[in-house]
């Protein structure tokens, strides 16, 4: 069996693990006591790729850190709580007061010993590991300096392993931290140069969704979380149960990636909708293509129609026929031959995965590596300059050891590498031009 760690860090990286997990060990089977209560064999099939068994109980195979004690005893006492190893549960003795450089020098390096004696552990009791995943958000101090440690010390030692990351992208539509783009920008270079894909998860674009798409009074991270928590299931259902396409991090990676620094990815999920329009939309597959391409369900503020894809991959979930699923996706890319690189044939990859997530008959994720993600960073990029030009905060990062130039580095890097998509766009055709305002035809 091929096996995943997966490491939570910080506070949304615990809250988004924690829901991550409830909704693969429901899905499962797995109770909260770690038993398996399920009926199908499929349930059980890959289990092993997430969990360890124990005697007589399944355990996550996840660590989970973060600066802040009370973060971890907080997810030790959900019900959930059981599902997770004590021995990987990390805690420092206080939170990095979102400063980059507590995670990465000072404070989260000295919980990085006992975080890679802990993955060491569980490295070596799988069969044949796969790689890892890290839920985290860049804005944090423990979410981006620690990662940003963890993901250099991973990649050093295990060359050989993927390293898959899901990375919620600081919006200040949603939190009031005015050091998150000295952070982001930071932790960003390591993300770039150590992982094979990261999943870009942007509170701007939850923020939107929950209020303008669900219609909710309010965006509260537990509405984002569950949107966030719900295509990462998504998009390893193809991990946990029986297919060929994208059928692990490899496959994935291979399919994604054709440039190793380009793979951050953009995701969308369906349906997302109103609970007044659920009621009077009919759940097609049609419908869930529709949704998934339309960028109201993008996870990412950025805009579709100033970009090109350079590949893509779609996880339909539930009962559906595969030639619907075929025809209605062909159909997208028809319409909008101009918006897919030309010179990689057949780039959206679509996998079917007859196990719907709980609640719904059918949803698909979709994640794009696509060049207008560029914005993302250029976003942040843009609140990091203004706050450096006059290096306002900048003695903070200072007083925990940095020096100026690194800042200055981590600047320069984002900013080239947001800059090589522009590359990677340059062969559009002007006749694409009129396009540049609109959308995709779906
Ligand atoms: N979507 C989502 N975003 C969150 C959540 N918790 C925090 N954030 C965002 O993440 C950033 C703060 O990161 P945290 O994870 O709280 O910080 P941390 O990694 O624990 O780091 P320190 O507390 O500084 O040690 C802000 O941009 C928040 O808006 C969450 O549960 N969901
Ligand atoms: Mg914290």
């Amino acid at each position: 069996m091929r096996e995943i760690v997966t490491f939570h860090v910080g506070n949304c990286g615990n809250q988004i693990g924690r829901q991550f997990w409830e909704l693969i060990a429901d899905e499962h089977g797995i109770d909260s006591g770690g038993h398996f209560v399920g009926h199908h064999q499929l349930q059980a099939e890959r289990l092993n790729v997430y969990f360890n068994e124990g005697r007589n109980r399944f355990i996550a195979r996840a660590v989970c850190l973060d600066g802040d004690p009370e973060g971890i005893a907080r997810l030790q006492n959900y019900p959930s709580g059981k599902l997770f190893n004590p021995e990987n549960m990390v805690a420092g003795f206080s939170s990095n007061d979102n400063n980059f450089a507590k995670g990465y020098f000072t404070e989260g390096a000295e919980l990085m010993d006992i975080v890679l004696e802990s993955a060491r552990k569980e490295a070596e009791s799988c069969d044949l590991l796969q790689g890892f995943q890290i839920v985290h958000s860049i804005g944090g101090g423990t979410g981006s300096g620690t990662t940003a440690l963890l993901v250099k010390n991973l990649a050093e030692e295990y060359p050989d392993n993927l390293i898959s990351t899901y990375t919620v992208i600081p919006s200040p539509k949603v939190s009031n931290i005015v050091v998150e783009p000295y952070n982001s920008i930071l932790g960003l270079p390591q993300l770039i140069e150590n992982t094979h894909m990261t999943c870009c998860y942007d509170n701007d674009a939850l923020h939107d969704i929950c209020v303008k798409t669900l219609k909710l009074s309010a965006a509260s991270y537990n509405d984002m979380n569950f949107i966030i928590s719900h295509t990462i299931a998504g998009l390893t259902a193809c991990f946990r149960f029986p297919g060929q396409l994208n059928s692990d991090l490899h496959k994935l990676y291979t399919n994604m990636v054709p440039f190793p620094n380009y793979h951050f990815f953009v995701p969308s999920f369906a349906p997302l909708m109103s609970t007044h329009r659920a009621k009077m939309t009919k759940l097609t597959v049609a419908e869930i293509v529709y949704q998934v391409f339309n960028s109201n369900n993008w996870l990412v503020s950025c805009d579709t129609a100033r970009g090109k894809f350079l590949t893509a991959a779609a996880v339909f979930r539930g009962r559906m026929s595969p030639k619907e699923v075929d025809v209605q996706m062909k159909n997208v890319q028809r319409k909008n031959q101009n918006y897919f690189v030309e010179w990689i044939p057949n780039n959206i990859k679509s996998a079917i995965c007859d196990i719907p997530p709980k609640g719904l008959k059918m949803s698909a994720t979709f994640i794009a590596n696509i060049t207008s993600v560029q914005h993302v960073f250029h976003r942040l990029h843009k609140q990091f300059d203004a706050l450096f030009r006059r290096r306002g905060h900048v003695h903070w990062y200072i007083g925990e050891g940095m020096e100026e130039a690194e800042i200055i580095e981590a600047g320069n890097s984002v900013k080239q590498f947001f800059k090589g998509y522009q590359g990677l766009e340059a062969e559009k055709d002007s006749s694409e031009e009129s396009l540049l305002c609109g959308s995709l035809d779906i």
